[in-house]
């Protein structure tokens, strides 16, 4: 312990905030909450504030999930809590380390009916790894403590508390918190020796790494491993990029066929849910690589799964001394496929037609983007073309919704990208559906001087929804937005800029434009709206 702190509920959960790396606070204000504004006041402790509370839990979670560190959201008790919920979860499903610190109606006269009185935690107990009410002031920091050690301890996810009125409001004095001390979790050597034999025993290995290497830091160890073993690599969410663009092993477009011929297929840190497939590979044996051992899969059985520290099994993996198949025909086999794949690729991006497909607009995209820029896909069959067409070159630097496929990301998850990356370009790709959730968000954005782009790929549709529904029924209901309706002038009246896109010719300068503006701009791109991202499930 370094000493003894006093001060109100704020101070005291301030101070094991700061002791835990927490930074700044995403907010929309609420009297329930003020002792954590005034303790933030007064020590510079950075507020940042939003105008609908999905937005400051995206916020918080896009910090948390670029930076690996706890994300803070503060919201009012009742409906601050209640509109944070989808936050939650999706920070739920995505291992994200959020803290939402709730205000709570007064305890002393809980029942009377107080302003916005309900009892949150059930809310929130089925999306969050804690849950729980400080019951008094100088309980404070030791909960905040607990929770982001739970918040923080693989399989890493969101916690909740909240706090009585006069839990925060009366002061207390308690030992100062000390910061995080998180045990790596050991796995199984035995598991992983098992798991390195069929992998390195395999004639065509595949392995898919997924979140969770890069959350769990543990990049670098991969490479290791798949450079050892000779493995081919592909990688979804917050993987992509671990092996960068041109890595001999590193693959993107040939997952089909991958998938279809391998004979052993590696998941690393990533479930076996809906996007791989829930598992299926056909006749190949399945390794699947988890970081904690509650993330075992429990609907189909894997030859093996180890389960631990992602780090310490990619280092074994690396390390494995016993035989080894030769795997060199099949990455050539895959690598032909690759490029055949990403020619035609090319030819879409480059695609002269009116109106503008959306490949166009990732061709232009990528002339602009820099290496380090974070990409942000809020929106439907828009953002499948960005997670098609744009390549990160960096680990931790896509961001997008996660398996709970939340709409209405965009703002928060930009604000927190800036705040993350002062001096990054940082470029949300939308869809004019996704718009409507957290557009007004960028008042926010320009009032707190927080610049970011925003690519809006406007068909007029929920195009996701549209294509899929005509395809099952001949007909459609409740797909249809106004069509080249006008979001740059949306984000003009609100304090930005931007400008709309009718011909391909016009996106390079607009883009150049839209990352030279120093506010949050808008391209509003016109796109096709017969245009249907192809998918082999009609359902979304
Ligand atoms: C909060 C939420 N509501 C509804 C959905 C269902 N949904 C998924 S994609 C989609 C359509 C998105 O349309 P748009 O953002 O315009 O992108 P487009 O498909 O047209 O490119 C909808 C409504 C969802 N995923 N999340
Ligand atoms: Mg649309």
């Amino acid at each position: 312990m370094t000493g003894r702190i006093e001060g109100h509920g704020g101070d005291l959960a301030l101070a094991a905030l700061r002791a835990y790396g927490v930074s700044e606070m995403f907010t929309l204000s609420g009297g329930h909450v003020f002792p954590l504004y005034d303790a933030a006041h007064r020590t510079n402790f950075p507020i940042y504030d939003v105008r609908h509370e999905q937005s400051a839990v995206f916020a918080a979670e896009a910090v948390a999930k670029l930076q690996r560190r706890p994300g803070l959201a503060v919201l009012t008790a009742g409906p601050g809590v209640t509109n944070g919920i989808s936050g939650l979860t999706s920070a739920f499903f995505n291992a994200s380390p959020v803290l939402v610190l709730g205000g709570r109606a007064p305890a002393f006269r809980w029942g009377a009916g107080s302003l916005q009185e309900i009892d949150h935690v059930p809310l929130v107990a089925p999306v969050t790894k804690h849950a729980g009410t400080v019951w008094s002031t100088d309980d404070v920091p030791g909960a905040v403590a607990a929770a982001l050690t739970e918040a923080l301890s693989p399989h890493r996810g969101p916690v909740f508390l909240d706090l009585p009125l006069e839990v925060i409001f009366s002061t207390g004095e308690v030992d100062a918190p000390t910061g995080p001390a998180i045990a790596p979790v050991e796995p199984d050597p035995d598991e992983v020796a098992n798991a390195a034999r069929l992998i390195a025993g395999a004639e065509r290995p595949v392995l898919i790494a997924g979140s969770d290497v890069y959350v769990g830091d543990a990049v670098d160890a991969l490479r290791a491993a798949a450079e050892a073993l000779r493995v081919p690599v592909f990688t979804n969410g917050m993987g992509r990029g671990a092996l960068p663009p041109g890595h001999p092993l590193g693959f993107a477009k040939a997952r089909r066929m991958a998938l279809g011929g391998a004979d052993v297929v590696v998941v690393v840190g990533t479930p076996l849910d809906f996007r791989l497939g829930f598992g299926d590979f056909g006749d190949a044996t399945v390794v699947h690589v988890v970081d904690a051992p509650t993330q075992r899969a429990g609907h189909v059985e894997p030859a093996v799964s180890p389960a631990g520290d992602l780090r310490l099994i990619l280092t074994a993996f690396a390390e494995h001394t016993g035989d080894r198949a030769d795997h060199e025909s099949w990455i050539t086999e895959l690598r032909t496929a690759e490029e055949a794949a990403r020619a035609k690729d090319a030819a879409a991006m480059a695609a002269e037609s009116d109106p503008i497909k959306p490949a166009r607009v990732y061709g232009e995209l990528r002339r602009v983007l820099a290496p380090d820029a974070v990409t942000i896909g809020d929106g439907g069959d828009f953002v499948s073309y960005a997670g098609r067409y744009l390549e990160p070159a960096q680990p931790g630097t896509w961001l997008d919704p996660g398996p709970y496929g939340c709409l209405g990301t965009g703002m928060g998850y930009a604000m927190g990208a800036r705040v993350s990356y002062p001096d990054r370009q940082i470029c949300v790709l939308m869809g004019d559906g996704a718009a409507g959730f957290s557009l007004m968000d960028v008042e926010s954005l320009v009032r707190q001087n927080l610049p970011v782009v925003i690519v809006v790929g406007n068909n007029g549709i929920w195009g996701l929804e549209k294509h899929p529904m005509r395809g099952m029924y001949g007909y459609d209901v409740a797909a249809d937005l106004q069509p080249e309706l006008r979001y740059d002038q949306v984000v003009t009246a609100l304090g930005g800029a931007g400008e709309t896109v009718a011909k391909a010719a016009d996106l390079g300068p607009a883009l150049e434009r839209a990352f030279e503006a120093g506010v949050p701009y808008l391209v509003n791109v016109l796109t096709d709206p017969t245009d249907a991202y192809p998918r082999s499930s009609n359902l979304a």
